[in-house]
Parts: C-alpha cells; structure tokens; sequence
C-alpha cells in the first residue's frame, strides 16, 4: 500500500497546550512524523490539489480565518502561538468580529489546539496528503494510507479543535462521493470520538459515520459521541457511537468493532475511509484504553474483510516511541 507524506506537515509546532489547568508539552508533537517515517519506509509526495476539495467540507470565512490567523495574531501585538479564551458556549452564530481573540473563540472550541505560524502550511499540506491518497485509490489501487498531521476528525464545517483544523478524513469522503464512488462509509477507530466528522455528516444519508471511541462522560470531547446520537433528517440511523468505558481491552473492543463493520456493510458502503488512531494503545500518555500493538494488527484485518477500496488517514497517537510500530502494524494487518 503506498503512504503519502509532505514534509510541511512538520511545519505545525506549538509549544505547549493547556490541559486540565496547566500549561503542558503539546501532545501532537512533530516528533510523532519522525516515528511514524522510520517504521513506514519510503513515502510518496503529495501533489497539490488546491483549495476546491477543502472548501467542499468547509466553510470559505473559517478557510480565510485559519490562513491569516497567526498573522492576526502577531498584528494584534503578540508573541508565539495563537490561542483563544472566549467560548460561545449558547448562541453561537456568524458573527464578523474584528479581533482575533473573538475570532479565536468563535472557530474554536477549546484551549488545547493552538495556532502557531506554520499551522495553515501544514494542515493544508495535511489535506492535500489525504487528497493524493484518495487519488491512488480513485485511479483503482485498492487502498492507500495518508500520513496526516495534524489530525483532522476534531474539525468540523467551521471549527477547529482537538488538534485538528481540516478534516482530511471528511475531505477524502466528500471526494468520493462526488466522483460517485459511494455510498461512503467513515469508521473512526481514534480513541477520542470524531465530533466533526460526526457533524459534517450528520443530517446526509449517503455517508455513513460509525465511532468507537472512549466514553465522552470521562474524556474529551465531551459533548459529542455519545450512543443517542443515531443522525438526523436524511441522516438519521447513518451515524453509529460506540462508547467504550477506559480500560477496554481488545476482548470489549473487538465486538464493537464488529458490530461498526456489520453496520458498515448492511449500510451497503462501496468506499470507506478508515480514521486511525493509535491512541487506543496501552501505554499512550493522555489515553485510556488498552490495546496492544498486536491489536492494531487486529483492527486492520478485521476491517480488511470488508473487502472495500479503502483510504486511511491518521489522527492521534501521541506514545512517540510506539507510534511508528503501532501504525505499522495496523498497516500490516489490513493489507495482510
Ligand atoms: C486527534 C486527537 O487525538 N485529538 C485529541 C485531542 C485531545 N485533547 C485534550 C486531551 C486532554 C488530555 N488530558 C491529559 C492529561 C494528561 N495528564
Ligand atoms: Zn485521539
């Protein structure tokens, strides 16, 4: 399977994060890449696709937003990385607000995903990874893997969050339902629930959303991704939570991945896109669950019966000394 790759991905680097009242190491490090490229061998360079495929997911006020955000940022008299303080928590609503601080609050929804100065580079490098691999697969290999970073499945329509500001997993879905390769399944195996892909899709009928993640009553993000969320409108029963309690081990993760991959099918999906997350991992330092890296293997053939064209794109994983194998060995599982 062939792994894309940019280099200004790496270009993303703030300092730290503010995670339960304290200012720590920010966990989406670029160190992650250096990890994953040892384990996974050679990478194709992305090409650049442009603007159009991002705009087809996300609004053009939060694209314009993110590109001159840190630039607002150091306008307004600041120093490192951009991060906002001010939440619209009810009655959140277009507004067109003129300093970046508002700016900040309005498009994000938490203190733990700064902006710093190569942020834009890198997630528009990010998506255009996902977009090239999605082109292999479009062009008839069966599967390819985009080495993403940042993260996107935390970012929906207009927002950002969780370290992700474009939702690469989304872009690649909405891809191919408009070159008419669906009914689109998305299968999200992250530890943390993917609120904004969840959002993106919520209310459409023609893409399939299924999450197995870590019980928003413990862990972030909280207020997405709980069971009673089914989709709505033409969406309604097109989108499938898993909450798992922390401490899961592959015995109570395996029947829920198989009920996401029953789901998976029945809903008839002819393309998937895989979210993979390694912070499922046992040893990961802001995660709960227990999976082993033998079971990243499991995850990947246990989807591969499927037997769909498939395009996976990373989110989390933040245990830096694992993250290469972890990957490799979910990569290995699914192409087995
Ligand atoms: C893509 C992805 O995995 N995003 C995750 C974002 C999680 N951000 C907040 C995590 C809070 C974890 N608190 C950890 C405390 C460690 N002592
Ligand atoms: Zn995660």
């Amino acid at each position: 399977m062939k792994r894309f790759f940019s280099e200004f991905q790496t270009l993303h680097a703030p300092l730290r994060e503010l995670n339960n009242g304290e200012w720590m190491e920010f966990a989406e490090s670029p160190a992650r890449v250096a990890s994953m490229l040892d384990a996974l061998g050679p990478v194709e360079t992305p090409t650049d696709h442009g603007l159009e495929s991002i705009h087809a997911v996300h609004d053009t006020d939060y694209v314009e937003f993110l590109e001159s955000a840190h630039a607002d940022w150091l306008e307004a008299g600041r120093e490192g990385d951009a991060i906002g303080y001010a939440f619209p928590a009810v009655h959140r609503r277009k507004l067109d607000l003129a300093r970046i601080d508002g700016r900040l609050g309005a498009y994000g929804f938490d203190a733990a995903t700064p902006i710093a100065s190569g942020t834009w580079k890198a997630a528009y490098w990010g998506a255009q990874t996902a977009l090239s691999a999605f082109d292999e697969v479009a062009n008839g290999d069966t599967m390819a893997f985009a080495l993403c970073r940042p993260p996107g499945h935390h970012s929906g329509r207009d927002y950002f969050g969780g370290y992700c500001f474009l939702n690469n997993a989304a872009i690649v879905a909405q891809a191919a339902a408009t070159r008419g390769l669906g009914p689109v399944a998305i299968l999200d195996v992250d530890y943390h629930h993917g609120n904004g892909t969840q959002d993106i899709f919520y209310e459409r009928g023609d893409v399939f959303f299924a999450s197995i993640h870590a019980d928003p009553a413990m862990d972030y993000p909280y207020f997405w991704g709980h069971a009673d969320e089914v989709g709505a409108v033409e969406g309604e029963g097109a989108t499938f939570n898993q909450p798992l309690p922390r401490g899961t081990t592959w015995e109570g993760y395996a029947p829920a991945l198989d009920r996401a991959l029953d789901r998976i099918a029945r809903f008839g999906a002819k393309f998937l896109v895989i979210s993979y997350g390694a912070d499922t991992f046992e040893a990961d330092p802001i995660s709960h669950l227990k999976l082993t890296t033998q079971d990243m293997g499991r995850i990947g053939e246990r989807i591969a019966t499927l037997a769909l064209p498939s395009v996976t794109v990373m989110e989390g994983g933040y245990n830096i000394e694992a993250l290469g194998r972890n990957v490799d060995a979910f990569i290995n599982g699914l192409t087995r």
